[in-house]
């Protein structure tokens, strides 16, 4: 799933002022991609950009899950600055009923760009908070975040946002309870009005039972409503709820559609995926692209053996892990034609929260100066003008609690890492945190490591073998200097109210999102119709049967099939088994399907030459003559294959 984060500018852009399209894959591992190793999924589009721009090795999220480091993509700093951390292992929002999220006072790249003219959208995830003080007053939408425009999910992509199988049971129970509870409430409002109006003689022990019993099943239909997936899986078009639930399934393609349409309304693209999109409209030289995902792959999510949650190359631990390489080391390209150079691999360390400092400097805007920036403006690197990084340390965050530190010394070629805290892999034996589903912050989960685990990422990525004072004669300065540097780090952290946990945020139902009469929140807007129009279809024998037992194939023409005039229309996108045909009465688009795809018809009819058709009435006669034979005719026997060969094709 993307996050695709589209800024353009309103007008064409000039060379100095670049239209900008950051790209955030939602969860990908950094090992996922062909251009970073991966020899079994073909990337091709993402692995263009790498090759037409610059490759960042060491590109490092500020946080191992989702809505801490997103928050710090958006601003250039740690989450621990602007509360998006707690006290606890909490790290994200959890539902959209929390009055929690971005604080208001934060400065986005998007307030940045939008002051020096430009249009900007975010499309996709957002999960930095909704409302604060009751249903729908969108108190931390995008829109108060510097985005003129945003379409898409302001929570996130929950597994119980997926359809689950597994989950069609409880939702149709839940139907049914409803359906029982409004049954016993009229038996037993029925009972009452008999027995006040003496017409019906029951005991008022029955009647109170019935209430009891219609209490106890709406509190079990309330619980199953009260899920993830009614009030936090749904979609906005701006200030607009558009589905609820959301459609977990189409949600991809509509946020591609949505992206491109962006770029329509700003640059009048008319057709093309993104990146072609970009250019079909000759944007390619004056759009800076930017791809990267929010943290590594997540490594718990599994299907039974099958891993569903991406993967992170060597790199040791995944979402979750705060520390290891795996959870924070994230794919970084850059595409600029003309302005970066082509094919440039940079493995110095850089920071999704390096993009509000460059991003301010290719637009002319201010970084504001009132607060500590933690990202750097990286066009000197991108561009070769400079060699190094200005990251020279990078802290490593799992909530508000420093787990590790990098060091990238300006005089030598190595890249230090010092781990102070580092998450119990369970079960044990395991790579990850399976127990628990993400590994965690604090607690008996974690290991307190004094003195410190020291890895030179230089000479060991995968971070497989603590260096000690014995292997290591740098040790004991590495370690000074980093703690050294942490504390003049910690200096610099200002306490603020922490926006999440500990525990489980208070969630209030006066803030859940609704596009209908609250309880009743349901809409589908999207109208992604997918329209089929049948001129003919086969009739099915015997009558009764759903194919064509009788003649063994389904024919086309003849006695065996019905000519529909006006044709069978259904929508797919809402009717996949082509259960009921629409008419006028249920679809108000009727007329124009029928109109638009007879049009098409009759310009498809137009591009087609009569030939002589190969197959068909008296096409199929047999010649003898024709006849293959490996002997003399007519004796054509042979077996030349070999049992093995036999043996092999069996397999
Ligand atoms: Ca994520």
């Amino acid at each position: 799933m993307w996050l695709l984060l589209t800024v353009g500018q309103s007008q064409r852009a000039d060379d100095d002022k670049p239209n900008i399209v950051l790209i955030m894959a939602d969860d990908l591992g950094i090992g996922d991609l062909g251009c970073y190793g991966n020899d079994t999924i073909r990337t091709p589009n993402i692995d263009s950009l790498a090759r037409e721009g610059v490759q960042l090795t060491q590109n490092i999220a500020a946080a191992s899950l989702c809505t801490p480091s997103r928050s710090a993509f958006l601003t250039g700093r740690y989450p621990i600055r602007s509360g998006m951390v707690s006290d606890g292992n909490d790290r994200v929002i959890l539902s959209l009923g929390a009055p929690v999220g971005l604080p208001r006072n934060e400065t986005t790249f998007a307030h940045l760009v939008k002051e020096q003219g430009y249009s900007t959208a975010i499309i996709g995830k957002w999960h930095q908070g909704l409302n604060c003080n009751f249903r729908n007053d969108y108190c931390r939408h995008p829109s108060h975040y510097g985005f003129d425009y945003f379409y898409g999910m302001p929570y996130s992509l929950y597994d119980t946002c997926w359809p689950d199988p597994s989950r069609d049971a409880e939702l149709a129970i839940s139907g049914r309870l409803w359906i029982c509870v409004q049954l016993v409430a009229m038996a037993a409002l029925t009972l009452a009005l008999g027995k006040l109006r003496r017409v019906l003689c029951v005991p008022w022990a029955l009647i109170l039972s019935l209430v009891l019993f219609i209490l106890l099943l709406g509190h079990f239909w309330l619980d199953s409503y009260q899920s993830t997936l009614y009030w936090n899986c749904l979609l906005m078009r701006e200030q607009e709820i558009t589905e609820q639930p959301m459609k977990a399934e189409r949600a991809g393609s509509i946020m591609v559609k949505e992206a491109i349409s962006f770029l329509e309304r700003s640059f009048f693209i008319v057709s093309g995926k993104l990146l072609a999109a970009i250019d079909d409209l000759g944007l390619r030289n004056h759009t800076l692209v930017y791809f990267t995902s929010d943290h590594g792959g997540h490594l718990e999510a599994r299907l039974g053996h099958a891993q569903l949650g991406g993967y992170n190359g060597i790199f040791k631990g995944g979402k979750g892990t705060a520390g290891w390489e795996g959870g924070i080391r994230v794919p970084g390209l850059f595409r600029w034609p003309g302005k970066l150079p082509a094919g440039n691999v940079i493995d110095e360390p850089t920071s999704l929260m390096d993009i509000l400092p460059t991003v301010a400097a290719l637009t002319g805007g201010i970084v504001p100066q009132d607060r500590v920036i933690d990202g750097r403006n990286l066009m000197p690197l991108l561009q070769g003008q400079v060699q190094r990084s200005e990251h020279e340390f990078l802290f490593h965050y799992c909530s508000r609690f420093l787990h590790a530190a990098r060091w990238r010394p300006k005089d030598s070629d190595a890249m230090w890492k010092v781990h102070y805290v580092t998450p119990i892999f369970q079960p044990p034996g395991a790579q990850a945190c399976y127990e628990t589903t993400y590994c965690q912050c604090i607690g008996d989960n974690v290991t307190y490591h004094d003195p410190p685990l020291l890895f030179d990422l230089s000479q060991d990525p995968s971070e497989s073998t603590p260096l000690t004072k014995d292997t290591e004669p740098l040790y004991d300065l590495v370690i000074h200097t980093v703690a050294d540097a942490v504390k003049e780090h910690r200096k610099t952290i200002t306490q603020v109210q922490p926006q999440l946990g500990p525990g489980p945020e208070p969630q209030f139902v006066w803030l859940m999102s609704c596009c209908g009469v609250f309880p009743f929140c349901f809409c589908d807007k999207e109208g992604d119709a997918m329209w089929k129009v049948h001129y003919v279809t086969p009739i099915f024998q015997p009558p009764g049967a759903q194919a064509c037992y009788e003649t063994t194939y389904c024919q086309c023409i003849g006695d065996n099939v019905t000519y529909h005039d006006p044709p069978l229309l259904f929508d797919l996108s809402q009717d996949p088994s082509e259960s009921t045909p629409l008419t006028k009465d249920t679809e108000p688009l009727y007329d124009l399907v029928i109109h638009t795809v007879a049009d098409a018809v009759k310009e498809h009819r137009k591009t087609i030459t009569q030939v002589q058709p190969q197959l068909g009435p008296d096409r199929n006669r047999q010649f003898v003559w024709l006849m293959s034979c490996c002997g003399v005719f007519p004796f054509c026997f042979c077996d030349k294959e070999g049992e093995g060969s036999t043996r092999q094709a069996a397999i």
